[in-house]
């Protein structure tokens, strides 16, 4: 039973008779020996070219094990790709997905952690169903899913851990069943030693720190990373001697820090179990260096280590294999014979034998329809087209075709029988088109989670003002919004630097933590991969965490782990994970190289899969948020920072009224040129339009409100029909947010057709902005330079009405 799932099982000796030890052990060898036959087999599938590429977890197995068995329901994984023999220790993987994962299968079921999408061990559970519900995931073993950036699992980890001192101190989350059991579970982290030299993990071991959660952080210690050697990596070559300072004293919370051989069963099993003890219990990080690990086969199927590693090194290597090492000891110690021994690993080698062809099998068989129906259509189109024979005859004599293949023989035939229409052609073309969406699916879909609390589902509430309502600054509609919210929904929390004891810089939460306490609004360090990192754990975990980030300038910090981490999560999950963060933060127009940006392009460029709101003023921005905290999205939302102090109408339904995603705003009717721009911005734009008014110019001024997703029901092109000219305006760099948005408009509304000039951008200059009012003005789009671009558009077009003005 290739499927068959290998549970470990935890050793409490005190309870165990002989022979029940001796089950655990070998069956512990078994596991481990397994894996390494399938590192073995799978490194060979490689250099044949079955797969593209792989990364195994030999020589990573024994500590694995040992960690397997301090693992619960319930518990998380945050890790890398060198764990599968902890995958497989634990049920998250059969050896035989592992290897579908490896051939990239996208049939579904076949590889369960990314449907084909990620390379070899890049595992992830199924958190929620297809319609975006949870599961219960205290019943289960779970696994976020893996990324490829070395340390990229470090941001992360810490949300996750943090999510169980949250359940554990607050008792209003006890109705969150499906999460946690008081609490109670772990956050496992695994890093490669050499990408302990990364930023993120500095930054993660000091916020489980100052956070006091219960992370236990391993790190297998092969000292190196591909070719470098830890002499390049780490200050002293020891990275828990340099991290001394983090274990805790009797009267200084801190890290309990273990050191451990990784080729050493018993004391690899002892360590686990009394570090994840103390983890669990007393909510304390942990951190086990797990040293003198090996690579058997080099780092991946990249290259061989015999290149960068000595013969010494090597030979020690080979003496020190975890697995022969385990396998001495249970010889010395008399846990098995020889024989016993022999056995396991010859019925080892054939399990994974047939695992591995199971695997492959089935992913030949899901393509041989396709392959067998695409040469017969073919060969049918070629009955009045001759040549195409070939093409036919080609497509079948590939053994063992991928998909790609079908499909360029498929649309050449297609293509070079344009001109010769038959009934088989149509045949042909039908089976392309049908195609379609089964691929769409496969390589395309769940870009977001698209679920039954997708932001497009939730209801669409106007707001509401009476004769009472008052004008109140800006940042008192978010306040009120949030406290509404807040008292709403227990699930909320809030965190960033300056958020909780002040209220966050503009004062949008000022005086709740006082109200909701700091479990649920709080300070943080300035870390912005962490804090971001705080987000995704926590909203992995069932909680809907609003993560600030100051300033949108100080995005960048974070980006890598909006980008890698968060956006690709429901893409690279297949949709089997969620992450509902939202991000809130502010920008546009203040002063200064890093207190004015708009880097909006920066953002859509790195963050399909997220939602990128852009309100203008902070009632659109609380019916944004109101629409978020419903939906199970992520998002970025960015406030206009210079908006916290204008007055704006408070809507007797701040915390409940919706602005949905993708709904274009007509702010102003005209009928010359359709503007189309986005938080401050529009204010400048609104100022020009009164001066063009008097010129005779009307102006139409479209808010899209929101980037991704963009003007869905197509208001800027229905502008355009009646002006046919249109002008972007922003804040970011020429060719940035203002080159989307045409894109947008021109080619995915199809507005050219309804120009009659060439359309315009105006957007700041390729700096950022320096500091002071006159460096604003001479760097950033100003009422001036709107109206002359646009009277400048209307002298194009006639310029005899609108004659130059210089
Ligand atoms: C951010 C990032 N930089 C570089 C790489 C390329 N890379 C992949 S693995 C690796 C070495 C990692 O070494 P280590 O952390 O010791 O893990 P090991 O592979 O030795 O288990 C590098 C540089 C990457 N994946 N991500
Ligand atoms: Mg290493």
């Amino acid at each position: 039973m290739p499927n068959e799932k290998l549970m470990t099982n935890p050793i409490d000796a005190s309870e165990l008779s002989f022979n029940d030890f001796k089950s655990i052990v070998i069956n512990d060898y078994k596991t481990a020996y397994e894996s390494r036959q399938a590192s073995v087999l799978g490194r060979r599938e490689v250099l044949t070219g079955k797969a593209k590429f792989g990364i195994f977890g030999d020589g990573k197995e024994v500590p694995q094990v040992a960690m397997a068995k301090a693992f619960k329901n319930g518990d998380w994984r945050s890790g890398y790709y060198r764990d599968q023999t902890f995958a497989f220790a634990t049920g998250i993987s059969t050896i035989k997905e592992f290897f579908a994962q490896l051939y990239a299968n996208p049939t579904n079921g076949a590889d369960p952690f990314s449907g084909g999408r990620q390379m070899n061990c890049h595992f992830a559970t199924k958190s929620i169903n297809e319609d975006g519900s949870w599961n219960d995931l205290t019943q289960i073993k779970n696994c976020s899913s893996d990324i490829s950036p070395t340390g990229g699992q470090m941001a992360r980890l810490v949300g996750l851990a943090y999510a169980s001192k949250l359940f554990r101190e607050n008792r209003e989350l006890d109705y969150l069943k499906h999460f946690s059991v008081n609490g109670n579970e772990v956050a496992f982290g695994t890093i490669g030693n050499a990408s302990t030299s990364e930023g993120v993990f500095f930054e993660a071991i000091n916020a489980a720190g100052v956070l006091q959660i219960p992370m236990a952080i391993s790190i297998w210690d092969d000292a190196y990373g591909i070719s470098v050697p830890a002499k390049y990596q780490t200050t002293k070559e020891d990275i828990s001697e340099v991290l001394k300072g983090f274990q805790r004293e009797p009267e200084q919370p801190g890290y309990e820090i273990y050191k451990v051989k990784g080729w050493d069963y018993p004391a690899l099993c002892e360590v686990y179990e009394k570090a994840i003890n103390v983890c669990r219990e007393e909510h304390v990080p942990v951190l086990i260096h797990v040293t003198e690990l090996t690579q058997p086969q080099g780092h991946s199927t990249s290259g061989s280590h015999e290149r960068y590693k000595s013969k010494e090194r090597l030979t020690w290597e080979s003496e020190h294999d975890c697995i022969l090492k385990m396998r001495a000891w249970m010889l010395d110690s008399a846990v098995a014979t020889e024989e016993e021994i022999t056995e396991v690993e010859k019925e080892a080698k054939i399990f994974v034998r047939n695992a591995q062809k199971e695997a492959w099998n089935e992913f030949l068989d899901s393509i041989k329809p396709e392959h067998k129906q695409v040469v017969d259509l073919i060969s049918g189109v070629a009955k009045h087209q001759p040549e195409l024979a070939k093409i036919a005859a080609n497509l079948a004599s590939i053994a063992d075709a991928q998909r790609r293949e079908v499909f360029v023989a498929a649309r050449k035939a297609i293509r070079l029988s344009a001109n010769y229409n038959s009934p088989e052609r149509n045949e042909l073309l039908n089976w392309y088109k049908k195609q379609d969406a089964l691929n769409y699916d496969r390589y395309n879909s769940k870009l977001h989670t698209d679920g039954k609390e997708s932001p497009a589902k939730i209801a669409v509430v106007d707001p509401i003002y009476d004769d009472l309502s008052k004008m109140v600054d800006g940042r008192e509609v978010l306040n009120a919004c949030f406290n509404e919210n807040f008292a709403r929904d227990q699930r909320l929390v809030a965190f960033g630097e300056d958020l909780g004891n002040i209220g966050d810089v503009n004062q949008g939460f000022a005086g709740l933590q006082a109200k909701y306490g700091e479990l649920r609004i709080t300070d943080t360090g300035i870390r912005e991969m962490t804090i971001m990192g705080q987000g995704i754990g926590l909203a992995m975990r069932g909680l809907k965490p609003i993560a600030e980030i100051q300033y949108l300038d100080y995005l960048i910090f974070a980006l890598n782990v909006l980008s890698d981490d968060l956006a690709s999560l429901s893409y690279r999950t297949k949709g089997i994970q969620k992450a509902p963060v939202i991000i809130r933060t502010r920008g546009h127009r203040l002063e200064g190289i890093w207190h004015s940006g708009s880097p909006i392009s920066m953002l859509l460029g790195s963050l399909r899969g997220l939602h990128l709101c852009v309100p203008r003023n902070m009632t659109q921005a609380a019916g944004i948020y109101n629409t978020l905290f419903r939906a199970d999205e992520p998002a970025v939302v960015i406030e206009c920072l210079n908006g916290y102090r204008l007055k704006e109408k408070l809507p007797t339904n701040v915390g409940e009224f919706t602005v949905p995603l993708g709904k274009a705003e007509i702010l102003e009717e005209g009928t010359d040129i359709t503007v189309v721009s986005y938080g401050s911005s529009l204010r400048i734009v609104q100022e020009a339009a009164e001066e063009l008014a008097l010129l005779g110019i009307s102006v139409e001024i479209i808010d899209p409100q929101t980037l991704l997703p963009f003007d869905i029901s197509h208001v800027c092109v229905n502008s355009l029909s009646k002006t046919n000219k249109l002008l972007i305006v922003d804040e970011d760099v020429p060719g940035g947010a203002s080159a989307y948005i045409l894109q947008k408009i021109l080619e995915e509304q199809k507005g050219y057709f309804h120009l009659d000039g060439q359309p315009k951008t105006l957007s700041a200059k390729a700096h950022r902005p320096p500091f002071g009012s006159d460096g604003d003005y001479f760097s950033k789009p100003s009422v001036d330079d709107v109206i002359e671009t646009i009277y400048q558009m209307m002298h194009d077009a006639n310029p005899t009405k609108y004659p130059a003005i210089f």
